[in-house]
């Protein structure tokens, strides 16, 4: 009687481990690696569009590829009005936040303002199944064209 109860102990504690390992690695790594730069001296991201799978941990890499601007990074939970709003409370924020508000409820992710020639790395977790703005905050930068969609499928 000991031992059967024995077994059935281990094949417990045998499925309970293949179960969690099983999470494990779908849970997973970071997908890695989306890239996203500026685009030379344009108020431009490239690429402008990006993708990634719901729920994946995402590790996005910014490069400012400007000689003369800041630029930062900016994923907005929303669409281009969403991106709006944040734009102007960034604007407000003013640049020793890094063109931050204060209120980061729709703010899925960010960079810090980087200066000219330098890089981040960012890592959050993608949202749901949608289509999501990401843009620089720098004032007028978003007015010139730097906006992007990330697509979530
Ligand atoms: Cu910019």
């Amino acid at each position: 009687m000991k031992i059967s109860v024995r077994k059935i102990a281990l094949g417990v504690l045998l499925v309970g481990a293949f179960v969690l390992a099983a999470c494990g690695s779908k849970g997973g790594a970071a997908s890695g690696g989306l890239t996203v730069g500026s685009d030379g001296e344009n108020l431009a991201f490239a690429p402008i569009t990006l993708t990634a799978k719901a729920g994946e941990k995402v590790s996005l890499t910014f490069k400012n590829n400007s000689t003369a601007l800041s630029h930062n990074f900016v994923l907005v939970n929303g669409g281009e009005d969403v991106a709006a709003a944040v734009d102007e409370a960034a604007g407000a924020a003013g640049e020793a936040a890094g063109y931050l508000p204060a209120d980061k409820a729709n703010i899925i992710a960010s960079s810090a303002l980087l200066a000219p020639g330098a890089s981040a790395t960012i890592e959050f977790t993608a949202p749901a199944a949608g289509t999501y703005t990401y843009v620089c905050t720098y004032p007028a930068h978003l007015g010139g064209g730097m906006v992007g969609t990330l697509t979530v499928n």
